[in-house]
């Protein structure tokens, strides 16, 4: 037996980042590993949703630039919804550009992000000016960055050295990085958190390079800690009761790591 460390344990540790701890908390008080990826193009429906789901999950995510009616309303009403139901809010909007463009693209704009998602994330490809920048504007926010050491898609050049690059740059910048997009376990470090997209619950794909596993697999196999799944809920019959599915076996396999 493994001595694994509980997400309530590793919420106290004494290194974690507080919105690291904040999240494992929220999964242990929920009893939910879930992330869902509410990739939607109305804001009503996704509101709705977020409505309707907020109770099963820990992350919501969003691309909030594939909204076609996006105001600040819709923004201020997603906050709402993450307080009314205590989940964190996560942009996936994988910033990829040089520190200074990055901080403007972050904290400005259109969507102004920073002022409302608990969590971004970002390419290692421009070296560490890319967390520098965010975090110029996120650390005084209390913000966190996942970085994306592996993708789940076909022919990800994101693998080998790239993914130990991107561990680096987390170590480097453990006061902003909470953890990392990938596919499996990369650091026995517990205050980082594995967040693991292109989750169904069968294995197969898309048609666009979309490669997925499942829920068991990733959590008891691979040792990621989320499970992040759009179109398994959102092309189900019933999103609430398949949403409802993956947490209970997302919490299942989690259960199961520990030797429970
Ligand atoms: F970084 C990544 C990645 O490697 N794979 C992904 O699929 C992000 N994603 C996102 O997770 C993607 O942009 C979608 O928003 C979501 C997966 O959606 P699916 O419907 O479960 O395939």
């Amino acid at each position: 037996q493994t001595t694994e460390l509980s997400y309530a344990e590793r919420a106290k540790l004494p290194n974690v980042h507080p919105l690291a701890a904040k999240l494992l908390n929220i999964m242990e008080e929920k009893s939910s590993n879930l992330c869902v990826s509410l990739d939607l193009t109305s804001s009503e429906e996704l509101l709705q949703l977020a409505d309707s789901l907020g109770p099963l999950v820990c992350i919501l995510k969003t691309h909030v630039d594939i909204l076609k009616d996006y105001t600040a309303d819709f923004t201020q009403k997603l906050q709402a919804l993450a307080e009314k139901h205590n989940f964190l809010i996560f942009e996936d909007r994988k910033f990829a550009d040089i520190g200074n463009t990055v901080k403007h693209q972050y904290d400005g704009g259109v969507y102004q992000i920073s002022s409302w998602s608990h969590i971004v994330n970002a390419h290692v490809v421009p070296g560490p000016g890319v967390v520098q920048g965010l975090g110029a504007i996120g650390k005084p926010l209390g913000r966190g960055c996942l970085l994306i050491a592996q993708m789940s898609s076909q022919g990800s050049l994101a693998t080998g050295e790239y993914t130990q690059a991107a561990l680096k740059m987390a170590e480097d910048h453990s006061d902003f990085v909470i953890g990392f997009i990938c596919g499996s376990k990369i650091t026995k470090r517990p205050e980082f958190i594995h967040m693991t997209p292109g989750v169904q619950m069968k294995a197969g794909g898309d048609g666009l390079g979309q490669q997925y596993t499942t829920p068991e697999e990733v959590l008891c196999n691979k040792g990621s800690d989320v499970i992040i799944v759009g179109r398994g809920i959102l092309e189900a019959p019933d999103r609430r009761t398949a949403a409802e599915l993956y947490r209970k076996c997302g919490w299942q396999a989690y259960t199961k790591r520990l030797g429970q």
